[in-house]
């Protein structure tokens, strides 16, 4: 495996940053974890944008354009042979001291592309669906840092995780600091009642997902469902009729179990296998080639 760094590709074991990169000594800086299907990538256009405001967002001035970017992201899946794939995009403060002052890093920020073989999640985990748990982890408020960042601040998310897990759940549902469900770990949540779609606003506290904003196109133009953006509690969660999450990862599954609350009898319910099924054919068939140009008429 080739790992691109500064405009460079390093082989996977000499893949390596500085112990004085502010990423790792504080966490600063910004990723994107972006999927590539059947030999093309993803809504990388959306993923680019997302960085671009990430990086903006915490005065972190990226060192190349979001055209050569692409240009390397793209270098990066062909060098590696890869036509699906999942793409690690990082952008790091780049070399400093050891103080917090960002002024101190002198070096460029870093960008780092991993292109790897995707690890699918296994079939039963779509067959039957998630279980998820409230997490005891609250979402951070907009006036700390604002959660739309994807920054590579992701202990609470990792905490919240490490719950779910010790609770024998997959997922973990972080309240917002008013008590509305705001999303999870590494997914979005919606649910389903009466045909309609609910889902939390951006500002409830959310990373805008980027698999979210597909989801809610799916469904309002090709599946002619109604999706309403709205605050709730786990309350709404624990009477839906479906609930389902969205993830780059996971794309759209179903979650079954909520604190213990079956939902729709804890098995996944029609629209979400709509949905999946609706998201993986148009995931698989959209999106920036790879490995040939586009022909513009
Ligand atoms: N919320 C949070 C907090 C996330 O980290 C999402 C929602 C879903 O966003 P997208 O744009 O992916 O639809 C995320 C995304 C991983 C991994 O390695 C996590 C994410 C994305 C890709 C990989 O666990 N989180």
């Amino acid at each position: 495996m080739k790992v691109f760094i500064d405009g460079k590709f390093h082989e996977k074991e000499d893949a390596k940053v500085s112990v004085f990169d502010h990423g790792l000594l504080y966490g600063d800086g910004v990723f994107e974890g972006i999927r590539a299907y059947n030999g093309r990538v993803f809504r990388l256009d959306e993923h680019l944008k997302r960085l671009e405001e990430s990086a903006k967002a915490i005065f972190l001035s990226v060192p190349m354009s979001l055209k050569k970017i692409e240009e390397a992201l793209l270098e990066s899946l062909r060098i590696n042979e890869l036509k699906d794939a999942y793409i690690r995009l990082v952008v790091t403060r780049g070399i400093g001291d050891l103080g917090l002052d960002m002024r101190k890093c002198k070096k460029n920020a870093s960008v780092i592309i991993i292109a790897d073989k995707i690890e699918l999640y296994p079939p039963s985990f779509y067959e039957k669906g998630l279980e998820l748990i409230t997490s005891s982890i609250r979402q951070r408020t907009p006036d700390q840092l604002s959660p739309a960042i994807k920054s590579l601040n992701y202990l609470p998310n990792i905490m919240a995780r490490a719950e779910a897990v010790r609770a024998g759940a997959q997922e973990a549902i972080l309240l917002n600091q008013q008590g509305y469900v705001s999303e999870c770990t590494g997914d979005n949540i919606f649910y389903v009642s009466s045909g309609r779609l609910y889902t939390p606003p951006v500002y409830a506290g959310i990373l805008n997902g980027v698999t979210r904003s597909a989801v809610i196109e799916l469904a309002r133009n090709s599946l002619k469902l109604e999706v309403e953006e709205k605050l709730f509690t786990v309350h709404e969660l624990y009477r839906a009729d479906e609930a389902f999450v969205t993830g780059t990862g996971a794309e759209v599954v179903a979650a079954v179990k909520i604190d213990g609350h079956l939902i729709g009898g804890g098995v996944p319910g029609p629209i979400t296998k709509k949905l999946t099924q609706t998201f993986q054919e148009y995931a698989r068939s959209s999106g920036t080639p790879i490995y040939e140009e586009v022909k513009v008429r």
